[in-house]
């Protein structure tokens, strides 16, 4: 069999287990959209625009461990690049493909369309390199395996995005032939003297201790590291609660787990506990102003210990060029048969209460806040996957109990708003087989609504619960004023819009109780397509975490300059 750049692209693409790539066409790629369509075991998905193009491969990545978006130049790709912005953010590996100027343009004096104007086209490479881990531009057929290969490896041992843009005549023209996959996707091992010293130092660290607890953060799932964090609790017996942008990333049924740390809006009795430790065992955490609090919920000095994705840092030590799932697995292996280190589980259970349950509405009752997450805790099995959005969407899916096998997909440390309509139809084109729910504010619906047109041109049965409260509520609490109110849609009437002819989307709005429950048999019901069900609630009805986290977040953003 011959290959182009193109099929040689497409065979890497799917090999690496993508069984889908997004795409939104334009002049300078559409020869490279033809080559990437030959092959029939990687689909082309559409997107309606750039950047959500981009959000889609990374909730797709979020699904099935790589995503792959393809667009054209500079008016397509600066979009996109909004998006591999967050996938580095959110450690994914995502590869943007751009198409690129004919290779005979590049130096030749040339102005062409969609560029700025000018005669020199590496600007779009030279963004796109601060953006992720590897970048390429193949303006020849010739080196183009190497450049391919280069940019999807460091993205999967990355775990970060990568670029690869291709000069439009270029795409179509003859080259090698893939060789075996594995040089691409088998990542080397751990450097094994550090990994023993750095088994040594972190088993020192816990033996020396009486107390300690289990953090876990958001970079555990790009570590690979999920399994290996349960047997570490195993072995050791303490308390074990996910950061914020973790959620789900530990099993919530362990007996160890007590829920989520962060600040004063952790789960009850979780920030009274990590209080109490005299250590804590920190794995692959993202801190930051919004997951620290504003900086007043941040572990760090001599009790602590973080072991990151390649790095364990604690103090007096630092080893890089080791896996951190190899080094939970060696501790765990150690502790296995030595005495529980349980004091922070047993002094728990004697002090914590579970969060009282809150009173919810029933019939021609007004909706609230309550009635919504409530409703949302009900329809969550282990094959559910929650996507929620930056807003108070963050702390409803918080306080989301989580049977064993259900997801939650956060996008905490990029908190781009309309992330989350895109990534949830790239996450439900990658896991079909899952139930996957969408809760989104107005505010963030309104950045990247058509999107919900491709889950209808797709048949997802995605069920959206829209947070109409008349504005960013967020904002409204952390500072007010009259950029926090928005224009209202008719949310609900937007579905029938998108289906035109043929869809079979529905929208649904809610302003009771009542209403809210008949919407969720339709949308149970819809399997032909998404349900939004528009929620209609008071503005200020938010949760109380939301109030807190926004006090101490505006404070610190408040701070004023050093002199
Ligand atoms: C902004 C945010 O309606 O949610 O629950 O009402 O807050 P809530 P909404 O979706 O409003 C979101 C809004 C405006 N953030 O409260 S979180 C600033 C912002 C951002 N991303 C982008 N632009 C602005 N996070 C792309
Ligand atoms: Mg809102």
């Amino acid at each position: 069999m011959s290959y182009t750049v193109g099929t040689y692209l497409a065979e890497r693409l799917a090999q690496i287990g993508l069984k889908h790539h997004f795409a939104v066409a334009g002049d300078y790629n559409l020869v490279l959209l033809d080559q990437l369509l030959m092959n029939k075991e990687c689909e082309q998905v559409y997107c309606c625009n750039e950047l959500n193009c981009g959000f889609s491969a990374e909730g797709y990545a979020r699904a099935n461990g790589a995503g792959a978006a393809v667009v054209t130049f500079s008016v397509g790709a600066l979009s996109a690049l909004n998006a591999i912005g967050g996938a580095y953010a959110e450690n994914l590996p995502v590869i943007l493909i751009s198409a690129a100027p004919n290779s005979n343009d590049h130096g030749s004096g040339h102005i062409l369309h969609h560029t700025i104007g000018t005669t020199d086209y590496s600007y779009q490479l030279q963004i796109a390199e601060k953006l992720t881990c590897a970048a390429v531009s193949i303006t020849s057929a010739e080196d183009a395996p190497e450049k391919i290969d280069h940019a999807i490896r460091t993205a999967l041992r990355e775990k970060k995005p990568a670029y690869i843009e291709i000069a439009c005549n270029v795409s179509a023209e003859p080259c090698a032939a893939p060789g075996p996959i594995s040089a691409v996707v088998d990542a080397p091992a751990s450097n094994k003297a550090t990994l023993d010293a750095a088994v040594k130092a972190v088993a020192d660290f816990i033996e020396k201790h009486e107390k300690p607890a289990i953090l876990v953060g958001s970079r555990l799932r790009a570590a690979g590291a999920e399994e290996a964090a349960v047997k570490l609790a195993d072995a050791l017996g303490c308390v074990v609660a996910t950061m914020a942008a973790a959620k789900s990333f530990f099993p919530e049924d362990h007996p160890s787990y007590v829920g989520t740390y962060w600040g004063s809006a952790s789960t009850p009795g979780v920030n009274e506990i990590f209080n109490w430790t005299d250590s804590i065992i920190a794995l692959a955490p993202i801190f930051n102003d919004y997951s620290t609090e504003g900086w007043t919920a941040w572990p760090q000095g001599p009790n602590v210990a973080v072991l990151d994705k390649n790095i364990t840092k604690l103090h007096g030590y630092a080893f890089d060029n080791i896996h951190l799932k190899e080094l939970l697995e060696a501790l765990a292996e150690y502790f296995k048969n030595k005495p529980k280190k349980d004091s922070t589980l047993v002094q728990y259970k004697r002090v914590h209460t579970e969060r009282t349950v809150e009173t919810t509405g029933k019939g021609d009752d007004v909706l609230t806040r309550a009635d919504i997450q409530q409703t949302l805790q009900s329809l969550v099995t282990p094959e559910t996957t929650i996507v929620g959005e930056t807003g108070d969407s963050w702390f409803n899916v918080m306080r989301t109990r989580l049977p064993r096998g259900a997801r939650v997909e956060l996008e905490m440390q990029w908190g781009h708003i309309g992330w989350s309509v895109p990534a949830a139809f790239g996450y439900a084109v990658g896991a079909p087989e899952r139930r996957t729910i969408l809760m989104v504010g107005d505010g963030s619906f309104q950045l990247t609504a058509q999107e919900v047109a491709q889950m209808i041109r797709r048949k997802l049965p995605v069920i959206i619960f829209l947070i109409n409260n008349a504005g960013y509520t967020i904002e409204v609490e952390i500072h007010d004023g009259p950029y926090n109110n928005i224009k209202n849609w008719d949310y609900a009437g937007i579905i029938s819009a998108f289906n035109a002819e043929d869809g079979k989307g529905k929208g649904l709005r809610a302003k009771t109780a009542g209403e809210l429950a008949d919407a969720v048999k339709v949308a149970l019901e819809n399997k032909e397509g998404p349900t939004l069900i528009e929620c209609v609630i008071p503005r200020d009805d938010c949760t109380s975490e939301l109030i807190s986290w926004g006090r101490h977040v505006a404070t610190a953003n408040g701070r004023p300059p050093a002199k």
